[in-house]
């Protein structure tokens, strides 16, 4: 006998023949077995067999033929016969969605009428495509959940014009005449918020996603809003957090959808300082107590949370949640019953039916108390947990094996960014450190160099200039890779010997120092041997961009000389940052136009100095090299090979550096330019940078220091242009802004030269300045305030860093003998 559905027998039997024909075994013409056939393979009896024929034929499904027998006649029965209402929600997997679905299958039910399902997901498509196929199938009428964002308008009104009965759930579409069944939203907010107001508290934040044209958003903001103002309290748009995608706020996130939302919900607490939110649903409202316990704040000690609850599963994540509660069983029923009464022929004007909510206090909100981190206590705020923001931060900028300087303006690889990153990492995951060091180094060219971006083939739209700028630059790299064709300052072989120092075990140690070992001495002994010109052992540089301080003063000369690029371009800096804080069109010309003369020239120095103006020695690089150089016949020793670079070598840069760098007029170090054979006199710290090789003298170095922050008593250390030179602008990128690798770098050579006070002075200053102002790439000397692309990853690295050798106090350890 087949396999029949379950139900009373005659009832199985016609779902058996109506399967046969709906699902093509029996099309259309198709003669029925002669009845007692047929009833001895379903084994049942001929009476059974003719009740159900009979329902087919009231269905038009089948008819009899006098004497011939019965013949299929269609195969879909007509849509009033069907008795199928479709019902589209975005996903059946939210909790929400599976709850309301269940209040209008049931009512369905109770109608006479059964559910065609679909899931709409994010996407206007699969909307209307979902429905377009439920209407193919003869539904009768259309229960739908809008997407967010950009809902399927037109499809909606087709249904109209078509007369498919159509209600919409949760939301409406604005100026569409439709039914709607949804929460009384705006008072459902209002009561909240009042709640918060009437226990005390003046700073509520508002935290959404950033959906503000989807109907329930708005009108939970506006019952915000409302609820602030019947308070006497003024709406603050610091205090209201709409950013946070609808993707990134549900229940099944990626690794880095949850970190990307624990730094924005972090840097929303910490920098507008509410003492209490109102979240738009309770999925974010445990995003955000799941973010506060990373900063070690308490709920509702610290903060009060309160959300619109449109799923139970938070209950038992985050129990005590005080919640609005959405009245869902009711808005599934009535929208099934509206749904029938259409079909059924009523004729009522469509209308909006806002069902009450209920407001149910629970433990997660309290008065605020005396010394939480609102603005105006008098107590002073419990220390915020900076170590994990920074652990955040870099978990957000998390490529995998590589670190983004910041996720949208630079996401690709960047030398010297990665090597100071590594830091960040092995104060948490040593493994993860070194997987940074490495996918670092697999980029270098065959000439030893290791180029200063290493790009990434998924982000080449995010970020300008890309791979194509340096065409040449695939002849001299393994294939595979996308890289520039310049490079960095080499802290890398600094960062290694740092980072091995915290490897778990000897043998751990020693085998990232063998392993990284010779690639580090390709990499040293390219500077020495492809990019020394005239005899001199210092480090030809060749671009702007090399030197890593891009705009910087210093390089002024170059911009000057009014360089213009063959091929034209577009910026895309300036499309996430402030133009304010990045360098000119014109040093975009220059930037541009000298990768044109390096890449013709085949990153050649000698045919690149014959028809370029700008290779310099630059005196922060050449220190660095030099710091280099002695850092890895330190590796080599401890591994047991031979020191890479020998005493006249090393003595016969150091006798150069004092040349070409020391200018005894101004007694300082400065940068020299190889094309026209003089110094570059800009005040920066790149001159006090110089400790870093360790080749200058104690006396000296304090002497440079007490002269170089004499000039700003008042400002944040350490300003890279100093403020009495005419080019000092403190909010833009290299001409005078604070760095917080800077500082770092500044902190370690200070330390090297045994300025063990002012090193440490200068890492607190740090720490505090990260902690007013969050991780940013640069801040401004005069006031502190963060510029540039945020939550940069080697601030949070380096701050990690400080904090992990309770660096506040303690000195970067110089390792330099
Ligand atoms: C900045 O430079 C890049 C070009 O390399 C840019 O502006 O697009 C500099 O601050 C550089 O020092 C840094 O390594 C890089 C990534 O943080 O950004």
């Amino acid at each position: 006998m087949a396999d029949l559905p379950p139900g009373s027998t005659h009832s199985r039997i016609r779902s058996e023949l109506e399967r046969r024909i709906t699902g093509g075994a029996w099309p259309v013409g198709t003669r029925l077995p002669a009845e007692p056939v047929l009833a001895r393979q379903l084994g049942v009896s001929r009476g059974t067999l003719r009740r159900a024929l009979a329902t087919l034929r009231e269905h038009g499904l089948v008819e009899a033929a006098p004497g011939r027998g019965s013949f299929v006649v269609r195969t879909v029965p007509t849509s009033d016969q069907r008795r199928q209402v479709g019902v589209v929600v975005p996903s059946i997997a939210r909790p929400s969605g599976a709850s309301l679905v269940q209040a209008i299958e049931d009512e369905l039910h109770r109608h006479g009428y059964s559910m065609l399902f679909g899931s709409s997901g994010a996407s206007r498509t699969q909307e209307s495509g979902r429905v377009r196929r439920m209407l193919e199938n003869g539904v009768s009428g259309v229960i739908a959940y809008p997407i967010d964002y950009e809902p399927d308008v037109a499809l909606y009104a087709e249904l109209k014009a078509s007369d498919v009965p159509l209600v919409f759930i949760d939301r409406y579409l604005p100026g569409f005449a439709a039914d709607a069944v949804i929460p009384d939203n705006v008072s459902g907010a209002y009561e909240a918020v009042k709640h918060l107001a009437d226990i005390g508290h003046r700073r509520i934040g508002f935290v959404s996603t950033d959906n503000l044209a989807t109907t329930s958003v708005a009108d939970r903001l506006q019952g915000y809003r409302q609820a602030l103002e019947a308070a006497g309290l003024t709406y603050d748009d610091e205090l209201v957090l709409c950013r946070i995608p609808v993707a990134a706020a549900g229940w099944e996130l990626t690794e880095s959808q949850r970190a990307e939302n624990s730094n924005l919900l972090c840097e929303f607490i910490s920098e507008s300082t509410p003492t209490a939110v109102f979240a738009l649903h309770n999925r974010l409202a445990f995003h955000l107590h799941q973010a506060v316990a990373t900063m070690g704040f308490r709920i509702p000690d610290d903060l009060s949370i309160v959300a619109f609850a449109d799923d139970p599963l938070a209950q038992t994540l985050l129990p005590g949640l005080t919640v609005v509660e959405q009245p869902r069983d009711r808005i599934g029923r009535l929208a099934a019953q509206l749904v029938v009464r259409k079909i059924q022929g009523s004729r009522e004007e469509p209308a909006r039916y806002s069902l009450a909510t209920a407001f149910l206090v629970r433990q997660s909100t309290a008065p605020p108390r005396a010394g939480r981190r609102g603005r105006g206590v008098l107590t002073p705020p419990r220390p915020r947990n900076l170590a994990a923001e920074a652990l955040a931060v870099l978990r957000a900028n998390d490529a995998g094996s590589w670190t983004k300087p910041s996720v949208h303006q630079y996401p690709h690889q960047w030398n010297w960014d990665s090597a100071l990153v590594s830091l960040g990492w092995a104060s948490v995951d040593w493994r993860r450190a070194v997987r940074e060091i490495e996918s670092l180094l697999d980029a270098q060219w065959v000439n030893g160099m290791l180029p200063h971006i290493r790009y990434d083939p998924r982000h080449l739209d995010g970020y300008f200039p890309g791979p194509d700028r340096w065409p040449n630059a695939v002849r001299h790299h393994a294939p595979g890779f996308l890289t520039s064709g310049i490079s960095n300052p080499p802290v890398l072989v600094t960062a290694v010997r740092r980072v091995a120092e915290r490897a778990p075990d000897a043998a751990g140690r020693h085998a990232l120092l063998s392993r990284t070992f010779p690639a580090l001495e390709r990499w040293l002994h390219y500077f020495t041997r492809k990019r020394q010109l005239d005899g001199c052992p210092l480090v030809s540089v060749v671009h702007p961009w090399e030197t890593g301080w891009d705009n910087s003063p210093r390089w002024d000369y170059v911009q000057a000389a009014g360089l213009k690029p063959r091929q034209p371009f577009t910026r895309r800096d300036t499309e996430h940052v402030g133009a304010e804080h990045r360098p000119e069109d014109r040093d975009y010309d220059a930037y541009l136009a000298l990768i044109e003369l390096l890449d013709s020239a085949d990153y050649d120095i000698r045919g690149y100095r014959a028809v370029s103006p700008f290779v310099v020695n630059d005196v922060f690089f050449d220190a660095c090299w030099y710091r280099a150089a002695t850092d890895l016949n330190a590796i080599a020793q401890s591994i047991g090979a031979r020191p890479p670079f020998e005493r006249g070598e090393l003595a016969e840069f150091a006798a150069a550096f004092e040349e070409r760098h020391w200018d005894a007029e101004m007694n300082c170090y400065f940068d020299y330019d190889v094309i026209a054979g003089r110094r570059i006199v800009v005040p920066t710290p790149a001159g006090i940078a110089a400790t870093l090789s360790g080749l200058v003298p104690r006396e000296l170095a304090e002497r440079l220091w007490t002269s170089y922050t004499g000039d700003g008593p008042d400002l944040r250390p350490v300003w890279t242009v100093s403020p009495k030179h005419p080019a000092f602008d403190p909010v833009c990128y290299w001409r005078g802004p604070v760095w917080v690798h800077l500082n770092w770098l500044i902190a370690l050579g200070l330390a090297t030269v045994g300025l063990d006070d002012e090193a440490s002075a200068l890492e607190r200053r740090t720490i505090a300045l990260v902690e007013e102002s969050g991780f940013s790439e640069h801040y401004n000397p005069l006031n502190g305030r963060g510029g540039g692309a945020p939550r940069f990853s080697w601030a949070a690295a380096l701050v990690l860093d400080l904090i992990d050798r309770n660096g506040v106090g303690r000195p970067v350890q110089p390792f330099i003998a």
